[in-house]
């Protein structure tokens, strides 16, 4: 009979604070995925802001310009690469990730990593000049002519100015990377269920800081920011498949293997 009682007694306090518990698990999460953003985002914050104004030269940018299609594709797949690894090394580091089996781990990885690319692109980001840190110093769209898809990075710069004009908090750009990486509704889930269950709990993360930082309207916003990251992402498969075509033989041999993995 004691032991019930004290059993009750626990139901009794669960019932009169039902979140107390998953309050604290739910802080616990968040800070991990902040420890994890910081310790993979590519540059530090202070580092970017002493190099804010160093941009390239007219002849850099014509040394770029200059490149063949095929030689800048190559170029900024290394580069975009780089930049996937410490997305990889993120996602590895979110809780939830690691319980999922490694066919969906792959699978989210395929669609997500170059939408939180595109995100943290937005920290990289001089909209004063309408810059992007590429390559060591800031490269306005110009830089990325021979790419010959001005639509897409003109896509991808409008993105960026968008997202820095939303002024996000270290702490909400880490839960919302999070939350783009795991998304139930990815194609080719195994266990969808579990991936759901795994972003509901971010999605409650995302939601308390920003309960917490008074700045519940920014959710909505975020939404919309995910939407327009898919379309980007498609234009860019679009564009490597059109690349793939008139070079394979430069995919094929010269693109990094986890960028062919990947987007492949
Ligand atoms: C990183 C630095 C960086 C490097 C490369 C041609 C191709 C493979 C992709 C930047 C599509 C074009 C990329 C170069 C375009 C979407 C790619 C080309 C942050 C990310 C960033 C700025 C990449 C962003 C996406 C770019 C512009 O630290």
């Amino acid at each position: 009979p004691d032991l019930m009682g004290i059993r009750s007694f626990d139901h009794m306090e669960d019932a009169f604070n039902p979140y107390r518990h998953s309050l604290r698990n739910i802080d616990e999460l968040c800070a991990s995925i902040v420890r994890s953003h910081r310790e993979t985002s590519q540059y530090r914050v202070e580092e970017l802001q002493a190099l804010r104004w160093k941009v390239f030269s007219r002849e850099e940018i014509q040394a770029y310009q200059s490149k063949s299609v095929d030689e800048m594709w190559q170029y900024c797949a290394i580069r975009l690469t780089d930049a996937v690894q410490f997305v990889v090394e993120f996602a590895k580091h979110i809780p939830g990730f690691r319980v999922l089996s490694q066919n969906d781990q792959i699978a989210l990885l395929k669609t997500g990593s170059m939408e939180v690319v595109l995100v943290r692109m937005s920290h990289f980001f001089n909209t004063e000049n309408n810059t992007v840190f590429f390559d060591g110093k800031f490269a306005g769209t110009e830089v990325f002519k021979s790419l010959a898809c001005s639509d897409l990075i003109a896509s991808v710069f409008d993105f960026a100015h968008g997202m820095c004009a939303l002024k996000l908090t270290e702490h909400q750009i880490a839960l919302f990377t999070a939350l783009v990486l795991i998304n139930a509704d990815r194609p080719c889930l195994e266990d969808r269920a579990r991936v759901q269950r795994v972003q509901r709990d971010l999605e409650l993360g995302l939601t308390h800081i920003l309960h917490r930082d008074n700045q519940d309207s920014l959710l909505h916003k975020l939404y919309q920011r995910m939407a327009v990251l898919r379309s980007l992402c498609s234009l860019h498969m679009e564009k490597l498949r059109w690349f793939s075509q008139r070079y394979p033989l430069t995919v094929h041999s010269l693109f990094p293997p986890l960028y062919k993995e990947l987007f492949g």
